[in-house]
């Protein structure tokens, strides 16, 4: 309970870790990194204590074997860490760095235990579940996601942090992260996963701030804009494929940089034929979807897209928990549609730079 009570006011605690991974953190000295590791054994045990409370408490997917498959992990990583000894010399620090990528590791498929856990929901789904309590299982998986974001980034960091710096970074943010260099990364693999399953895959041209960079994350970054490509590929296809001899229309991408300094925006276009209006809210649902159930598939698409043969599944996870990324690092994802037309995805990205400004 003291654990539970102390993690009210973890959001300050990401600040003082955001803000410090950018400052005094960039040189990741051996005794800043003692620091550091001080600091995530005190803070993962507390936010995991609130993921396990949170967990017993959420309706319906609490017994679910793949929803306490997860609670187990949880459960694990919080004894070991409450447990863990005083992280004192540098010795001592790298072994628990050792200890802490294991836990990382350990907790990769955490996502697709929960996706499974709400697919479950999602078949079980009848006239007994009121929709407050499908509401309550959507609110908590937002919870659950959003959580997850904040420790994988402070223990990701961490780790990173001690890694051989690559230059321009800092852990894992880019001083120098580029729109447009991550867009054509992520459309050459969306490019892929498109031809893969339907045989051709429409062209991605990308307009206006190409020359930008500015500091973030880049993995989060290039999880978001495949997902949209993906997205807007297979809207494309399913479209104008029937249209023998003509190319499909592109996927048209804008880079653009608002009032000089605040919030990097990136458009992505497509002209799919938009998503009904009915069907525009359950974009954002992992409980109403109208995904095929190979949502899990799609997952481990997303992890290594070589290793599967991913299907571009769609409005499955892959759209909430992007808005998740975005606004974890005090973003937005917003899509419009034209229903008959097609789709316009907005990722608002705020700078990372300016703390004072971003996180207060
Ligand atoms: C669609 C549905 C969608 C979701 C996200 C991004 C683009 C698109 N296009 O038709």
């Amino acid at each position: 309970h003291a654990l539970v009570k102390a993690g009210r006011h973890s959001a300050d605690n990401d600040n003082l870790m955001r803000n410090g991974s950018l400052n005094q953190y960039s040189s990741a000295s051996g005794k800043v990194l003692i620091q550091a590791a001080n600091f995530l054994c005190d803070e993962l045990p507390v936010r995991l204590a609130h993921r396990i409370n949170d967990l017993d408490k959420v309706p319906f997917m609490r017994d679910m074997p793949s929803v306490q498959l997860v609670k187990g992990i949880y459960i694990n990583s919080f004894v070991d860490l409450v447990r863990y000894g005083s992280i004192a010399t540098n010795e001592d620090e790298a072994a628990f760095a050792h200890f802490l990528n294991k836990k990382y590791e350990k907790h990769a498929n955490v996502l697709i235990q929960m996706a499974r856990g709400a697919y479950e929901l999602r078949q079980q789904q009848n006239d007994q579940v009121e929709f407050s309590q499908l509401q309550d299982c959507h609110e908590f998986l937002d919870r659950f996601y959003m959580s997850r974001i904040g420790i994988r980034v402070l223990a990701g960091q961490y780790l990173a942090l001690r890694q051989t710096p690559l230059p321009d970074y800092i852990g894992m943010i880019c001083l120098r992260t580029s729109p447009y260099e991550l867009v054509r990364q992520a459309a050459r693999d969306a490019t892929k996963m498109c031809q893969r399953k339907y045989g051709e895959a429409p062209e991605v041209q990308i307009n206006g701030r190409t020359d930008l960079t500015f500091p973030y994350i880049p993995t989060y970054l290039h999880y978001i804009l495949l997902e949209l490509l993906k997205n807007a590929m297979r809207a494309t296809v399913e479209r104008h494929s029937d249209a023998t001899g003509r190319a499909l229309p592109p996927v048209q991408v804008i880079v653009a940089d608002e009032h000089d300094n605040e919030d990097v925006v990136i458009k992505v276009a497509d002209v799919g034929g938009g998503i009904p209006r009915s069907n525009l809210k359950k974009v954002w649902s992992y409980l109403f979807t109208t995904a095929d159930p190979k949502i899990q598939e799609d997952f481990i698409g997303d992890r290594d897209h070589d290793a599967q043969n991913s299907p571009l599944a769609g409005l499955g996870f892959g759209l909430p928990i992007s808005r998740s990324y975005a606004r974890y690092f005090n973003g937005e994802l917003t899509i419009m549609s034209m229903e008959g037309w097609g789709t316009d995805a907005y990722v608002h990205l705020a700078r990372l730079e300016d703390p004072d400004q971003e996180f207060s």
